[in-house]
């Protein structure tokens, strides 16, 4: 057998994607690029691609992008504004990863509107990678954060209407993650991701937005990924992980991201009833989005150039 047949076929007899050979060899762009999932990752991406046009670095301008949509009212899906828990309680859940491979997250976070900055905290002074709860806000406050009321009338009244039925909404109805991938002139990848979470969810619900590999997961080497919606499935499959690793593979961005919510569709009879997106940059600039029904917006600004895109569904 030839070297290269055997090193497609693989050791095991799988096939590996032809182009693995090239996975490990990714030139690194060095024009800064940032990736943002939904519509609000348009002002995102603004924010962020300021940051990175100074010579910021990926991190800063992912954290930048992050707090954006944080402190925005207007947004019912992440920080300030977001929709409560059942109890009424707004609960933040964020992460943050950067292109050494260091990490940090909170969850189940109350009353401090930046959740990400907390978690890029937990990430450079602790020695941890997760707080949770009323650890997370206490290290919050002795960070010289502020304790705010995050529940604004206008998602206060929406939730006493919620009351009333108590129907159960899935995330997609009425949430929307902010997931920030960056690349900075250097050609370093870094990436940060909040949310107020499922709507009106059990008390101390805690989604796939502040677990490393589940809604974020940065791979200097490879790529970045990042999850938005259901984030009870994306946990399950480690799903931002699985993509930059079916990259590793020599999957493109799209395939990879396509592949991941693929097995989510075969665990589901062909026939999920919710929504994830994924959003996928690889080490080379190259970027990937992908989603299971409906249709997915995100952002992507390169340069002076900011744009929103739309993505059908798989299924
Ligand atoms: C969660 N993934 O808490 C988040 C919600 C979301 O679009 O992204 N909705 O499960």
């Amino acid at each position: 057998m030839e070297r290269r047949d055997f090193i497609k076929t693989g050791a095991f007899g799988f096939t590996i994607p032809g182009s693995l050979m090239n996975a490990d060899k990714l030139k690194a762009n060095i024009n800064p690029i940032i990736i943002s999932t939904w519509n609000f990752g348009l002002p995102a991406n603004d924010i962020a691609m300021e940051v990175l046009l100074k010579g910021g670095n990926a991190m800063d301008a992912a954290e930048a992008g992050a707090r954006h949509a944080e402190a925005d009212s207007k947004n019912s899906s992440v920080g300030f504004g977001g929709l409560p828990d059942e109890n009424g309680h707004v609960t933040l859940d964020a992460c943050v990863m950067d292109s050494r491979g260091n990490a940090g997250s909170v969850a189940f976070l109350q009353n401090i509107q930046h959740p990400v900055s907390v978690a890029r905290k937990v990430m450079e002074e602790t020695k941890h990678v997760m707080l949770v709860g009323e650890g997370a806000r206490q290290f919050a406050i002795s960070k010289g954060f502020k304790e705010t009321n995050l529940l604004t009338e206008k998602s206060k009244k929406e939730w006493k209407a919620w009351q009333k039925e108590r129907r159960t909404m899935t995330p997609h109805e009425t949430h929307d993650t902010l997931s920030v991938l960056a690349q900075d002139a250097k050609g370093n990848l870094a990436g940060a991701c909040t949310t107020s979470g499922w709507a009106y969810k059990m008390h101390g619900r805690v989604g796939d937005s502040p677990i490393i590999g589940a809604g974020l997961y940065v791979d200097n080497e490879i790529g970045s990924s990042a999850a938005t919606g259901l984030g009870e499935e994306v946990i399950k499959t480690t799903g931002s992980f699985l993509v930059v690793e079916l990259m590793r593979q020599g999957y493109s961005p799209i395939d990879a991201c396509k592949e991941a919510l693929d097995r989510i569709i075969k665990s589901h009879n062909g026939k999920p009833d919710f929504q994830i997106g994924y959003i996928a940059l690889r080490k080379d600039g190259k970027v990937g989005v992908a989603c299971l029904k409906w249709e997915f917006e995100y952002a992507i600004a390169r340069g002076e150039e900011n744009k929103l895109y739309k993505v059908k569904g798989l299924i």
